[in-house]
């Protein structure tokens, strides 16, 4: 571990201010060191936080936090922002059950002014801000950070649009590194790109003399600065920028791992009247030749080798989403008319492989889940069968598409959800807690979870048989198939299985990833004298209504294990329909808490929750009466 003086001599970000650029340079190297060795210990999002350092400095140089309020979009590139924000102890933790968040989190620290993780919230959220200072009468500065690839999705111009509309001040940085996870995507990403690349477009657009006419005394003397961009205004060629044009000063490109230059055009943009977007440039893994290399892979990663970048673990059983993916080249070699559709998460959700063969086959829409799911449905429409992949928790953002345009016109569309239930050290905004709820409520929808990797297969076979929308959820990770051969076994719609045989009075029912903990529990419990038969529930909806029904006749104890909230989830489901039925039999539903769960080792949570097997038996033998 390097030394770290200046890093370590720091009190807060106001401290910076007294450094001059060599120092800055050496604090630069300090932090870039202390994330490498903090992600290769914990993982965590590492290329996109080495390649913001510089804007952290200037930022936080420029501006005067907490009572400037700086939001990083996603949070995910926050890591510099904590180290000087008064984290370098809860740091060496990053992403530990106890440590640090991975993200911005209100309760960590008055610098952290939202509680981010998903993605194109940062500029709504600063022009409500701003609104509200105004609306106060108050003054402070409100500066938006957020990244090409979160500028893919709706929601960022559904607040530029207003944004350009209302004039209120209000400052964007764009962090442009032509990367989200994997390349960026689309248009507005090809006209980025013309604007970092082609040296005759400029830095700041017509509206100049107003520009400068609105600057005021700050930072460097006025002239300089009227100076500096008379200067790039020789360069002045494009007759329109989309952002002048919505109303927002331009202001860019400026080399985002030079500090000066940054400074110099926040302090302008400070001064400018009404919203004004500074175009920085950076380089994304910057200082880190492995991560430099090759960004989507070091974007968010596991534990690895700092000295070499080699990443550690894989090799073992094959992950659902290795799966997916693998099923996903199958079925598109069998069924011509499959397309797979990813908002931004090509190799995340494991679609590489089908990206390569089946160009013409796959979308990557950019970070815009509302659009994927209704292009999905497009494309149903027009014969195809789509099958959108996209984490559980990013699927929330369509839940109006789910309803009208698939599930109110019965559209064959495949969701899976990849990511559902915990997913750990990511924490609250990305543990998949509540797609069986809100899948489960749509008319139209079948809703299957897979209780170990083999079954993932067969699923998406039999999905592709299916006539209306269809979800597979699926946790991280891999589950407990060993290895799973291509060909897929028949599964009938709506049946449970009984993985486990029991002597009658329990039955333990369990939901997808669940189902090994049942069985594990099962174990415990059979060595207490209580042989409790295990059921994979494989069908949420629509429930095996008969399986369930005879249980309740049968046994005095059903127990329903699920990685979902308890609020609307599958076992309110069992309980809605053992009501309609006259039994004696107890109904005990395990499954997460109402409450948002922190962030931690899967395994961890598990216990803190009461859901690891030695829990799950305990809950059993109380509510058979603390036998055993
Ligand atoms: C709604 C939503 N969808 C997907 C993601 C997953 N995600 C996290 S960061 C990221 C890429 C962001 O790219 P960019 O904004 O350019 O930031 P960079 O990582 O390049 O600095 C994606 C797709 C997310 N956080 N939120």
């Amino acid at each position: 571990m390097k030394s770290t003086p200046l890093l370590d001599s720091l009190s807060g970000p106001s401290d910076l201010k007294a450094l001059d650029y060599r120092e800055l340079e050496i604090l630069a190297e300090e932090i870039r060191s202390v994330i490498v060795e903090t992600t290769a210990r914990c993982g965590g999002h590492l290329a996109p936080s080495l390649g913001v350092v510089e804007l952290t400095l200037a930022l936080h140089r420029v501006f005067d936090s907490p009572r400037d309020r700086i939001i990083w979009d996603v949070g995910h590139q926050s890591y510099a922002h904590k180290l000087v924000t008064g984290r370098r102890e809860s740091f060496r933790n990053l992403r530990c059950r106890g440590g640090c968040s991975g993200f911005t989190r209100r309760d960590e620290s008055p610098h952290d002014v939202v509680d981010a993780g998903h993605a194109s919230t940062a500029i709504s959220y600063a022009l409500g801000l701003a609104v509200a200072r105004d609306l106060n009468g108050e003054d402070y500065e409100v500066v938006a950070v957020i990244g090409d690839g979160a500028l893919t999705g709706g929601l960022a111009y559904e607040a530029l649009n207003q944004a350009g509309a209302l004039k209120k001040h209000l400052i964007i940085v764009l962090n442009d590194n032509g990367m989200s996870i994997s390349r960026n995507v689309g248009a507005m990403s090809t006209y980025l790109t013309q604007l970092r690349l082609n040296p005759r477009y400029v830095r700041v657009k017509g509206g100049i003399k107003e520009l400068i006419e609105s600057v005021p005394v700050v930072g460097a003397p006025t002239d300089r600065l009227i100076h500096s961009l008379k200067e790039r205004v020789k360069n002045f060629l494009i007759p329109e920028f989309i952002f002048e044009e919505l109303g927002i000063k331009y202001v860019g490109v400026v080399d985002g791992h030079d500090i000066r230059a940054m400074e110099k055009d926040l302090a302008l943009a400070r001064g400018v009247e009404g919203p004004v977007l500074i175009h920085v440039v950076t380089r994304k893994g910057r200082g880190y030749p492995p991560a430099e290399r090759e960004p989507d892979l070091y974007h968010g990663v596991g534990p690895f080798e700092a000295e070499t970048g080699r990443i550690k673990g894989g090799g073992g059983k094959p992950t659902f989403t290795e799966v997916f993916g693998k099923v996903m080249c199958d079925m598109a070699r069998a069924e011509p008319r499959l397309v797979a559709i990813t908002a931004a998460m090509k190799l995340g959700t494991g679609l590489d492989d089908f990206a390569a063969l089946y160009p013409s086959r796959f979308f990557d829409v950019g970070i815009a889940e509302q659009h994927a799911v209704t292009l999905a449905a497009g494309l149903a429409l027009g014969g195809y069968r789509p099958v959108v992949s996209i984490y559980s928790t990013f699927l929330q953002r369509a839940f109006d598409q789910l309803v009208q345009e698939v599930c109110l016109q019965n559209l064959p569309v495949i969701f899976t959800l990849d990511r559902s239930g915990l997913v750990g050290e990511d924490g609250p905004t990305h543990h998949g807690a509540f797609d069986l709820s809100y899948l489960r409520l749509l008319p139209n929808m079948t809703v299957m979870a897979p209780g170990d990797q083999e079954e993932l297969r067969d699923m998406m076979w039999a999905a592709l048989e299916m006539e209306g929308p269809v979800a597979i959820r699926y946790p991280r990770g891999s589950g407990r198939s060993e290895r799973v051969d291509p060909r897929p076994r028949p599964l009938q719609l709506g049946r449970a299985q009984v993985v486990r045989e029991g002597e009658g009075e329990v039955s333990i029912i369990a939901v997808g990833r669940m189902v090994g903990i049942a069985l594990e529990a099962s174990e415990i419990l059979s060595r207490g004298g209580v042989e409790a038969e295990v059921v994979n529930a494989r069908f949420v909806k629509p429930l095996d209504e008969e399986m369930l029904r005879e249980r309740a006749r049968k046994r005095r104890l059903l127990v329903t294990l699920e990685e979902n909230v308890l609020t609307g989830g599958f076992g309110e489901a069992v309980a809605a329909l053992l009501k309609e039925e006259k039994t004696d039999c107890l109904l005990v539903r395990l499954g997460l808490p109402d409450r948002f769960v922190e962030h931690g080792k899967v395994e961890e949570l598990f216990s803190a929750l009461g859901l690891d097997a030695t829990s799950v038996a305990g809950e059993v033998m109380c509510a058979l009466g603390g036998r055993g």
